[in-house]
């Protein structure tokens, strides 16, 4: 296709950029600017809003890409092979395509609004700048290609299933961990701060079973679980906090979403992440909430799982 064949022109050009950037540099878990929770929320609801509304089976592609290129990274900057870079590039060209416009300005200008102007010219510095001058101008080629071959509405919303045994069970669950959830700081920036001990490297093993769950997942569910997440944003106190109804369905989505895939693609996330996340990292975040309110929430959760399992 046309965004394919753009995709190669576009690593003609980009990938001597991509060798440079060290892809493993802890800065890319920071705040591109001052840390602002609720405007980055903002911004994280309109990239939410987008992958709902993109086709889900270009997502799941997309998703496969990346998983493929991790597979062929090498050297110390992380970086994949060519042949994949172009792959990753055409898919999200094609994710890109596959909803309107104004859905893709709005996580541009939304995410233009918690970066700081100084950011691009430090990211250039620490590259080839001329590369750097090279990647962009072949990309605003490339996203010619994308606009020309773009939709103009966006995919059907999600077809939402009700009176299911998970859905029941998602009161219950959320019954139990409210409290729980009320006692969180939702606006911290400890969620930004690098796994105690963790490489870049050791890290993206986790994310990768991760993407490879999401790639299997069934695509209403997904498009599903994302418009809750969406809604619930809407709902959020001052305190980042949900309301209890807009929580409760998104507990329900996410255990749909869990049944729709193989119980060991779902303990291959588990276990790659226990890897990661030591037991400093749990007792903290239990040190900093009511411990009944947690340990209420946990047999919830351990209650939900099997309800979960037995739709799988
Ligand atoms: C936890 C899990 C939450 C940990 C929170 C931190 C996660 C950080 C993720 C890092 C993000 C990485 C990057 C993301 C994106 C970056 C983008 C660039 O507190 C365990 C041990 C292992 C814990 C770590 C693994 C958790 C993995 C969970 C999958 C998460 C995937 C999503 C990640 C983020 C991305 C989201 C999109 O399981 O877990 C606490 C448990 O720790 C406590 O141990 C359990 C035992 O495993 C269990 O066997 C049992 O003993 C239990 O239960 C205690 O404790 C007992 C009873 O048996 C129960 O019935 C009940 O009564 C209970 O007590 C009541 O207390
Ligand atoms: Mg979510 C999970 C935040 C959007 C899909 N997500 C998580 C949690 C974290 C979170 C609270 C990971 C850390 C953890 O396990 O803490 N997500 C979060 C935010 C946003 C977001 C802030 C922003 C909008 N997510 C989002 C979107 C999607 C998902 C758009 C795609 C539709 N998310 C998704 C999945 C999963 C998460 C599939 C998980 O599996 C993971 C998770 O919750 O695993 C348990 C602990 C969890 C919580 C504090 C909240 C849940 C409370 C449960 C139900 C009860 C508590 C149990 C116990 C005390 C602790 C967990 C024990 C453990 C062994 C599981
Ligand atoms: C400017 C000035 C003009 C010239 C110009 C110009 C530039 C405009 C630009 C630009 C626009 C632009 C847009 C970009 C958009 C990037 C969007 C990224 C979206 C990320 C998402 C992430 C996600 C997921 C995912 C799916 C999940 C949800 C999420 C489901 C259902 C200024 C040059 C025209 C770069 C969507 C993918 C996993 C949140 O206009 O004079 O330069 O760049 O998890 O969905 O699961
Ligand atoms: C524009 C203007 C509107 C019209 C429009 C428009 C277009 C927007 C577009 C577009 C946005 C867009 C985005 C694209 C992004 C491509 C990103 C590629 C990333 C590739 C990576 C590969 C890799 C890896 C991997 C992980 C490793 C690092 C690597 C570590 C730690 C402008 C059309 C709406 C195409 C990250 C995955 C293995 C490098 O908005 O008027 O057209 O395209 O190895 O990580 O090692
Ligand atoms: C233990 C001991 C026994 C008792 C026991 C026990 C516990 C086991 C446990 C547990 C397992 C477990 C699993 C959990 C799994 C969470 C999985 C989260 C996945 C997140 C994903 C994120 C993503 C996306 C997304 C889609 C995108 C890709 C991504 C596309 C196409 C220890 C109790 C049985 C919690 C997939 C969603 C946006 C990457 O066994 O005695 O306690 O928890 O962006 O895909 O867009
Ligand atoms: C298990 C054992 C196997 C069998 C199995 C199994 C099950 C795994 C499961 C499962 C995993 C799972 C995960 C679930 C996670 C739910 C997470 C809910 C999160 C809700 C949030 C709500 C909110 C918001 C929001 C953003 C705001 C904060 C809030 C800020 C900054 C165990 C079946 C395979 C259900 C985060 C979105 C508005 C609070 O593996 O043997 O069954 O379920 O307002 O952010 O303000
Ligand atoms: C213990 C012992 C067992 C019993 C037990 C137990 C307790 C475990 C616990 C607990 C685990 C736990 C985990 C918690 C996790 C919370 C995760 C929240 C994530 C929030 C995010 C927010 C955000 C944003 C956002 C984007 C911003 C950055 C952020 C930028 C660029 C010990 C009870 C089981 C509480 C990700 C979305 C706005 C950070 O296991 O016997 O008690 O709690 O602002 O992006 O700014």
């Amino acid at each position: 296709d046309e965004i394919g064949d753009a995709a190669k022109k576009l690593g003609d050009a980009s990938y001597s950029f991509a060798k440079e950037v060290d892809w493993n540099n802890g800065i890319f878990l920071q705040a591109p600017g001052k840390f602002q929770p609720l405007e980055a929320l903002k911004a994280i609801d309109k990239m939410i809003e987008m992958g709902a509304a993109a086709d889900p089976k270009l997502l799941k592609e997309a998703a496969e890409a990346h998983h493929k290129a991790i597979g062929s990274i090498s050297g110390p900057n992380g970086v994949t092979s060519r042949a994949d870079w172009d792959a990753v590039n055409a898919a999200l060209g094609r994710v890109v395509a596959s909803v309107p416009k104004a859905k893709v300005m709005a996580v541009y200008d939304s995410v233009k609004d918690i970066t700081d102007p100084t950011v691009p010219a430090y990211m250039k510095s620490l590259v080839n700048g001329p590369d750097a001058e090279k990647a962009y101008q072949a990309f605003l080629e490339f996203k010619d290609v994308v606009a020309k071959n773009q939709v103009t509405t966006r995919s059907a919303p999600a077809v939402v299933p009700s009176g299911d045994k998970i859905g029941v069970a998602a009161k219950a669950l959320s019954d139990a961990s409210y409290p729980f959830i009320k006692d969180i700081d939702w606006l911290s920036d400890i969620y930004l701060k690098p796994l105690p001990g963790k490489t870049a490297p050791e890290t993206l093993k986790a994310i990768d079973k991760m993407i490879v769950m999401g790639a299997k997942m069934d695509g209403n569910l997904l498009k599903a679980a994302a418009e809750a997440h969406h809604k619930a944003i809407g709902s959020i106190d001052a305190q980042g906090v949900t309301s209890a109804a807009d929580y409760e369905a998104v507990n329900a989505a996410l255990g749909r979403l869990v049944a729709s895939v193989p119980k060991s693609t779902v303990m291959d996330v588990y276990n790659s992440m226990a890897k990661v996340v030591d037991s400093t990292v749990t007792n903290n975040m239990f040190s900093k909430v009511n411990p009944l309110d947690a340990m209420a929430a946990a047999k919830g959760f351990y209650t939900f799982k099997d309800v979960v399992e037995a739709s799988q």
